[in-house]
């Protein structure tokens, strides 16, 4: 197998179109990938053909879409290299999984004193429901430092473990900075102290390998939509222990095993967590992003976007006046950068006069821009489809925004 990236963009008709009188050059998958016709056909046919709830009726269409909808899940498990389907669960996304995790085994678990360490790095979504549960339980939010380029060091993790930490959550790669987490040797060290281990994969899932046993964590969550698939779902995978032991997350329709007002009791996993009616169709939709991520020639596509992230980094860093941010000598295809002189909402404006779509601001990482002292930065992330053309692109138009700021 070999990497075609001709063949793969023919299979994205986002790409097809021109924004601003220019062909779409798309450097905004850290946001939300764009999807390949296999992934929309899919959804379609679920509302054309099998538009039914799942687990609930006896008729044809709900058979089918139950069987798509669980078919989806057993591509996840084989995706993850997960031991079962108990331990995929779905979610709405690496949100909505943290959140999961942190209302649930946090709140079971945590108490006065003890402590969650987190990095400087962390998306909000990995800060904000520690926040929530920490201030419910009297736990304490410990953070590890970042260096000046962006990684974080083992030494500072080990520093900041101890029997007090109960939790350690970790992105596998930041958004903001594209470092990758070493996640295996945080894992190791954590679970020496006895703590968990949860990983945001929103970043990870879509660009580095994902063995969550390889990987030893406890926790892993990511986003459909950052991987190909449709909004509004994504997978928590937890060892199926931990999962089994916690408590509900949100009751509703699907997750009992039987209610009566004198008490109710909880279905079997993965079904205890997933509570109402599912996004079905986006679920179905996932299961085929993930056959279609699990069809590539992995090593190739790792290859492919390093090139490319390597050829932006040494292009932008050839402007006089452009500083990158975010240098870590393992990253995922992400660049955040900052222009002398230009606030990074006028740089992307002005790149989109290009046809050109980037990330501007803080990117739900305020505290990665406390850290380098900045308020924003503009971002551009590369995915499966993107080349060096696209850099050109990019480099042409900030090329235009020197210029303008006078810079040039
Ligand atoms: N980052 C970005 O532009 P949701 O919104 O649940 O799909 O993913 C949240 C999330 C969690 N962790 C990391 C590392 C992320 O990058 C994200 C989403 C997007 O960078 C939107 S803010």
């Amino acid at each position: 197998m070999s990497f075609d990236v001709a063949a793969l963009r023919a299979q994205f008709p986002a790409l097809e179109q021109r924004v601003n009188g220019r062909p779409l050059v798309y450097l905004d998958s850290a946001a939300t990938a764009l999807k390949p016709r296999r992934v929309i056909e899919a959804v379609e046919s679920v509302y054309a053909a099998d538009c039914a709830n799942i687990h609930r009726a006896v008729h044809a269409l709900s058979q089918r879409a139950t069987a798509r909808y669980e078919g989806a899940r057993d591509v996840a498990v084989r995706f993850l290299n997960a031991k079962s389907r108990a331990e995929v669960v779905y979610t709405r996304g690496t949100t909505e999984g943290i959140n999961l995790v942190a209302q649930t085994w946090g709140l079971e678990h945590l108490r006065e004193g003890d402590e969650i360490l987190l990095t400087e790095l962390e998306h909000h979504s990995n800060i904000v429901p520690w926040q929530l549960v920490a201030a419910r339980t009297g736990a304490k939010i410990v953070v590890v430092p970042i260096t000046d380029v962006g990684e974080v060091s083992l030494e500072d993790v080990e520093a900041r473990l101890s029997s007090r930490t109960k939790i350690v959550s970790v992105a596998h790669a930041s958004n903001a900075l594209g470092t990758v987490l070493p996640v295996k040797e945080i894992a190791e060290r954590a679970h020496a102290v006895g703590a968990i281990v949860v990983v945001d994969g929103a970043q990870g899932a879509p660009h580095l390998p994902v063995d969550v046993q390889a990987l030893g964590c406890d926790f892993y969550a990511f986003s459909g939509h950052k991987i190909y698939g449709p909004s509004g779902i994504g997978i928590l995978w937890g060892k199926e222990a931990l999962l089994d032991a916690m408590p509900p997350y949100q009751g509703g329709g699907d997750m009992i095993d039987h209610v009566s007002f004198s008490g109710s009791t909880w279905n079997e996993l993965p079904y205890k967590f997933e509570a109402g009616t599912p996004p079905i169709a986006s679920a179905i939709g996932l299961g085929e992003a993930l056959q279609f991520f699990m069809e590539l020639d992995h090593e190739a596509l790792f290859a492919h976007e390093q090139d490319v992230l390597a050829y932006a980094m040494e292009r932008l860093a050839s402007i006089p006046g452009v500083t990158l941010v975010g240098t870590a000598k393992q990253k995922v295809a992400v660049q955040s950068f900052l222009v002398e002189g230009a606030h990074p909402s006028d740089v992307g404006t002005i790149l989109d006069g290009f046809g050109v779509a980037v990330r501007t601001g803080h990117h739900c990482a305020q505290p990665v821009m406390e850290r380098f002292c900045i308020p924003a930065t503009a971002r551009a992330s590369f995915g499966l489809y993107n080349t060096r053309e696209d850099v050109d692109a990019l480099i042409e138009g900030l090329e235009q925004v020197q210029r303008l700021f006078g810079n040039a």
